[in-house]
């Protein structure tokens, strides 16, 4: 049973050169593990507090040193010398000694930085990776690698608002392997640069996340560009790289109406124009398509493009069971010929401000049938037990989960191990750019030569 000899932390900076927090735990028998956590831009508002110090002077306000206090004080002083059989009984202690329901007291990001760095010192204490201790602790089998979802181009709060959308991401849905699905997401990337570069008159210069940002005419050029960069670097649109859209709506959400570039929608046009978009384009993810608070709509946004509900109290495998459209398009690339009655084939209604990987949030959007997918960040909620909670609740109503970083990354890499450990469907973790996220992907390259786990392959396996 680990026994805890000390905790500390630092404050370091994260991709954007803003504070964050990365922490130390010491076990007794001389095993050590750091783990820092990351910080979003386009946060939901029912996430877990961050604690920032608030001092103008210093970093606008966003320093962590009192956080950083609070894990070599007040943690330390009530956790050293104590042994944890399991990480639900530290995240138990941690909840605890922090007492408030969004962990305000001690920081959301205090509190994570010492769960993840006890996980991983108990991962080497028990000699394990750690993608395989995350496994345990879920008590799952290692089953799959997660499938690529990468962004290609970036707006919204990512990109100084050029236009509303946040991004669009590519899946190399064809790829049966991590290193050949970066390699197609590789020559994407380079085409949609040079795309970039000759219709924009722009160098490729990236957004927070390493998306390219150039000057959309509108949201929906965004997706246009991205279909145009597919079939530049030789491959077919829908077959063997599809799209996913974050459309962080909530950020454009205003009085009730959504404020897109060409003009503001009602829900009602919000969700038929997201279904055009489904029926026109490859997407196969639509990532907070309404508003954190627009609950009231979600429910006809899943109805509308989400394909049938997902059956409850099953996992979806590497071949699941949800129906899936046919992605093969017309050479025009406007339109995409479909199976069954489903016009939209049913893409992931995946929820990410609308859930905050809450356990309440997610069990109300179960009950009123309002998504299919669960967007998991596991500082939204700060432990890593009650992240996993989250993601036993989505999967117990037959979601698929999204594993997915934040715009404000660091070089730790525990995200690729608990999207292994915790058999993600799919995982998220920005470009293919810039080494905040190229950590992520050089681990999953790592973790797939080590363990030749396959990808989790596409439902029905219509794509690629
Ligand atoms: C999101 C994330 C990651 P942020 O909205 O999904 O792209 O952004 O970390 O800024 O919340
Ligand atoms: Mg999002």
């Amino acid at each position: 049973m680990p026994t805890i000899e000390q905790l500390s932390a630092m404050e370091i900076l994260d991709s954007r050169g803003r504070p964050t927090v990365s922490a130390t735990c010491r076990l007794a028998g001389g095993v050590a593990a750091t783990a820092s956590v990351p910080s979003g831009a386009s946060t939901g508002r029912a996430e877990a507090l961050e604690l920032r110090d608030g001092d103008p002077r210093r970093y606008g306000g966003l320093g962590c040193r009192n956080v950083v206090g609070h894990v070599n004080r007040e943690i330390n002083t009530a956790l050293a010398g104590r042994s944890f059989a399991a990480q639900a009984d530290l995240d138990r202690a941690l909840i605890d000694l922090d007492g408030t329901a969004n962990k305000s007291k001690l920081g959301a990001n205090a509190i994570l930085a010492v769960s993840l760095a006890f996980a991983r010192a108990a991962a080497a204490a028990a000699g394990l990776p750690l993608y395989r201790h995350f496994a345990d602790i879920l008590g799952e089998t290692l089953r799959t690698l997660p499938r690529l979802t990468v962004n290609l181009f970036s707006g919204g709060k990512h990109a100084g608002e050029q236009v509303a959308i946040q991004d669009v991401l590519v899946v190399p849905a064809g790829a049966q392997t991590i290193d050949k699905g970066l390699a197609t997401v590789y020559a994407v990337y380079q085409a949609a640069a040079k795309l970039t570069h000759d219709k924009y008159g722009m160098r490729a210069l990236t957004a927070d996340e390493g998306g390219l940002a150039p000057a959309f005419a509108s949201d929906e050029a965004m997706l246009q560009d991205a279909v145009a960069a597919i079939r530049a670097a030789g491959f077919e649109p829908g077959r063997e790289v599809a799209l996913a859209v974050d459309v962080a709506s909530s950020h454009f959400y205003r009085d009730g109406r959504y404020h897109l570039a060409g003009g503001s929608l009602d829900s009602g046009q919000m969700i038929n124009h997201l279904r055009d978009w489904v029926r026109r384009y490859p997407i196969v993810s639509v990532e907070d398509g309404l508003a954190e608070d627009d609950w009231n709509h979600w429910p006809a946004l899943r109805r509308e493009i989400g394909g049938e509900a997902p059956a409850r109290n099953g996992m979806i495998g590497p071949a699941g069971s949800r129906s899936h459209p046919d992605y093969n398009q017309s050479h025009t690339g406007q339109r995409r010929s479909h199976t069954g009655s489903d016009p939209t084939g049913g893409v992931l209604v995946l929820g990410d401000d609308l859930l905050c990987t809450n356990p309440q949030r997610i069990r109300r959007a179960i009950e009123t049938d309002a998504a299919t997918a669960l967007l998991l960040k596991v500082n939204q909620i700060g432990t890593v037990t009650e992240a996993a909670e989250a993601l036993r609740l989505a999967r117990s109503a037959g979601w698929h989960i999204t594993i997915s970083a934040r715009s404000g990354e660091t070089e730790d890499n525990w995200l690729a191990d608990l999207a292994v450990g915790w058999a993600g469907e799919q995982i998220k973790v920005g470009s293919i750019t810039q080494s905040e996220r190229l950590a992520k992907y050089n681990r999953l390259l790592a973790i797939e030569a080590q363990t030749r786990l396959p990808v989790v392959g596409w439902p029905g396996d219509r794509i690629g």
